[in-house]
């Protein structure tokens, strides 16, 4: 099978692919030398990020900031601390500045057509990294640079039949959900793909009773979990959508003198280092890995779109899932 790179190779070179030619710029903005084929000029490329919510982010921005070091890029960076507004400035200062590429995570799905039509008419090519956004406009950027994350929550799902059985809960099954942000593509897709495995095949014993968003941090996650264990003391499942709000309502369960991983059973999206601890601890029964690592490949991405050639239109990232058993052996060699 082909991996990602060799897919990206074979792209380039052969035409025929059936990604989307990318509308790389003709000529760069700041000085230097003409580029026959492109890639003797350093390229500047803009990175508008979401903010700094949680592990994962921060493992992201790393490896985002490592990568275009080490690809020799001059990158611009910029966090929105979770606020569109602050990254439609963001790519606007980045069109201002003519950068070469414009890469970013939106924080939310809607609302990106009016700047991407600014990119567009400035012929600055915009790759999306992470996260998805809803345009009837396809031509508005060249790819996505992400997980799947509805498939994810089909996957917690799945974990979740182990975790039960695992644990020898019989019967009703009573689910609180911890949601990303609003309006964001992990949040929604993830809610979406454990619903779709939910009403296909347990409709009848799992029943979701609260589910609300704790804005991907561990402060949203204790204090929503507070108030959920407050309205349904009764509940068995936790599904959260990130490590960190499982984190935070963890230390709600225990606050309320319940023990979370035996009282209440817990899956979490992403499989940071903390989500692993908590998981060789027990207080996480299982995790669906959700790779932030993604900064080599998207340079690798900005290279091939300014060279003018031919990416595929979503490049998603490869995961796995883990049972608690797992946890001890797999904490030391985490990256992120
Ligand atoms: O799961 C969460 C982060 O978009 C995949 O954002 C990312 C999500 C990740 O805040 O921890």
């Amino acid at each position: 099978m082909l991996n990602r790179r060799n897919f990206l190779t074979a792209a380039v070179g052969v035409a025929a692919a059936t990604g989307l030619t990318a509308c790389a710029k003709d000529d760069g903005g700041s000085g230097g030398s003409s580029s026959g084929g492109g890639g003797d000029k350093k390229i500047t490329l803009g990175f508008s990020q979401v903010g700094s919510e949680s592990g994962w982010r921060s493992a992201n921005t790393d490896s985002i900031k490592s990568a275009a070091k080490e690809a020799g890029y001059n990158l611009k960076f910029s966090d929105a601390q979770q606020k569109q507004e602050n990254q439609i400035s963001a790519i606007r200062s980045y069109i201002a500045q003519k950068v070469d590429v414009i890469a970013f995570s939106p924080v939310v799905v809607t609302g990106w057509d009016a700047v991407l039509k600014e990119a567009k008419a400035a012929k600055i090519p915009v790759i999306l990294t992470d996260r998805s956004v809803e345009t009837k406009d396809e031509s508005l950027f060249v790819t996505l640079v992400g997980s799947d994350f509805t498939d994810e929550g089909r996957r917690a799902a799945k974990i979740l039949e182990k975790v039960l059985e695992k644990a020898g809960h019989k019967g009703k099954v009573k689910i609180a959900q911890l949601e990303g942000t609003t309006g964001a593509a992990p949040a929604i897709e993830r809610a979406k793909g454990f619903k779709e495995v939910m009403d296909a095949e347990h409709k009848d014993d799992w029943k979701i009773v609260v589910s609300q968003t704790g804005d991907f941090t561990r402060a949203g996650g204790k204090q929503v979990m507070a108030a959920f264990l407050q309205s349904n003391p009764d509940i068995d499942v936790l599904f959260a959508h990130n490590d960190d709000m499982g984190i935070g309502a963890i230390q709600a369960i225990e606050a309320a003198g319940k023990k979370p991983g035996k009282d209440i059973l817990i899956v979490t999206v992403d499989g940071v280092k903390d989500g692993f601890v908590a998981m060789s601890e027990g207080k996480i029964n299982a995790i669906v890995e959700c790779n932030p690592l993604l900064g080599p490949q998207l340079m690798e991405v900005v290279q091939t779109v300014k060279d003018g050639g031919t990416v595929d239109r979503w490049i998603k990232t490869k995961e796995s899932d883990f049972m608690q058993d797992q946890a001890k052996d797999a904490l030391p060699t985490r990256k992120y």
